[in-house]
């Protein structure tokens, strides 16, 4: 299961109570106080992690508790502090504060319980006035799509983040012993520890993304390209989740990885199709890569689909249709390939076009040349409206 987006509840452990007591030993009278501290509570701590690839371990543990420490004892004996609660995430979290869920309904005492909450994952109602309620509140009115507050991203391996602080130990009644109160039974409670509502999201980090329509070839490239091993099959929506490979370049001793995006159609950034979600994985790659198939194998046009995934991506983020973007034009190997391409370089002469055919294997060793020089050396970038445009001009023909 590959889960990217999640909301925890976590919860750090309180602090240990403070103890009160008194010193009583043979031929020590009145022996004072002598009640330890309590222990800290444990921290609930976040850490990226090489090994963890996306979200799965919290869908079944979607609430985060660390214990709480331990209460302080006779003997000025502190209570021991709780380890922390650490949880793996993958590279490219981030993190948002997020609010509390709707309680079920008022009678409903249960569903007042932070924890019991969480669990609510009843499906949308219609109320009496006939309004859609939500299942889970929308983090923001844009449906969650830039929700506010992120308090983090882990973008390196092993980077923590101190998501809720365990409480301090209570002071035992050893603290409150002064010339005018010599027997203090005083003490203090641990602190509570923090606790919250977060909202997890992972943004795939890779150096370049491979958009493109279903069936474009896309997971056949990787395939070639790395030594991942996504699925490939002659159905649209094969891929359903973001699949990064690695490419090493020979003789440089430089490396790559890309990813793999599930397929994108027109109204993607209004979440159809596979929709938005997958798109907010393209967002930290620093280079686009269009793959078309050439050959309009499956009765579309090369081109139109070039020009709808432009305005997908600019839709969705404008800033992420700034980025630099090259073409792949797949499927050289089938009849009209060729003629597609003349087409494309003349109705954009500047666009930068690499030809393969991923399932022959052809033109994979040119594209490995370019990508190395569009990821490592200076890229240059094509104008966004030179597409956008030339998109409107075709559909007012
Ligand atoms: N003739 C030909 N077929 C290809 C080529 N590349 C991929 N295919 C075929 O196209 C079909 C789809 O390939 P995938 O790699 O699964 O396509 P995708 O873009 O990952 O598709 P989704 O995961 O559904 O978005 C498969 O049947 C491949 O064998 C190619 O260069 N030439
Ligand atoms: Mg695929």
């Amino acid at each position: 299961m590959f889960v990217d987006r999640i909301k925890v509840f976590a919860q750090a452990g309180n602090g240990g109570r403070g103890c009160v007591s008194f010193r009583r030993e043979k031929f020590v009278p009145r022996g004072g106080p002598d009640g330890g501290d309590g222990g800290r509570g444990g921290d609930v701590i976040l850490r990226a992690d090489i090994h963890t690839d996306n979200l799965s371990n919290l869908f079944y543990e979607p609430i985060i508790k660390a214990k709480s420490g331990v209460h302080g004892q006779g003997k000025k004996k502190h209570g021991r502090a709780a380890v922390a609660k650490v949880i793996k995430v993958p590279i490219g979290t981030v993190v948002y504060r997020a609010e509390a869920p709707v309680p079920r309904n008022d009678d409903d005492e249960a569903s007042t319980d932070p924890v019991a909450a969480v669990y609510d994952r009843r499906t949308p109602q219609v109320s009496e006035l006939g309004i859609n309620i939500p299942a889970v509140p929308a983090i923001n009115a844009d449906g969650g799509h830039r929700p506010p507050l992120q308090i983090a991203d882990l973008t390196h391996d092993g980077e923590e983040f101190i998501l809720c602080q365990g409480g301090g130990g209570g002071k035992g009644n050893v603290h409150f012993k002064s010339s005018r109160n010599r027997a203090p039974v005083q003490y203090t409670e641990g602190e509570e520890g923090e606790q919250g509502h977060f909202l997890f999201e992972l943004r795939t980090m890779a150096d370049a993304a491979l958009v493109g329509y279903p069936n474009a070839g896309k997971s056949t490239l990787l395939g070639k390209l790395s030594a991942a091993h996504p699925k490939v099959a002659p159905y649209p929506f094969t891929t359903l989740y973001p699949i990064v490979g690695v490419v090493d370049f020979a003789g440089d001793y430089r490396r790559a990885s890309i990813a793999d995006i599930p397929g994108l159609i027109e109204g993607a950034h209004h979440n159809v199709g596979l929709g938005h979600d997958f798109l907010r994985h393209i967002t930290r790659c620093r280079v686009l890569l269009f793959v078309l198939d050439i050959a309009g194998s499956e009765g579309r046009h090369p081109i139109e689909d070039l020009q709808n995934l432009r305005r997908e991506i600019d839709l969705y983020d404008p800033r992420l249709s700034e980025r630099p973007w090259f073409v792949i034009a797949n499927k050289m190997d089938l009849p009209g390939a060729d003629e597609n391409l003349r087409t494309l370089h003349q109705r954009f002469p500047n666009l930068e076009v690499v030809a393969i055919s991923a399932s022959q294997s052809d033109g994979l060793a040119e594209l490995r040349t370019r990508l190395e020089q569009w990821l490592f050396g200076e890229t240059k970038r094509l104008p966004e409206e030179t597409v956008i445009e030339t998109a409107e001009v075709m559909v007012a023909e």
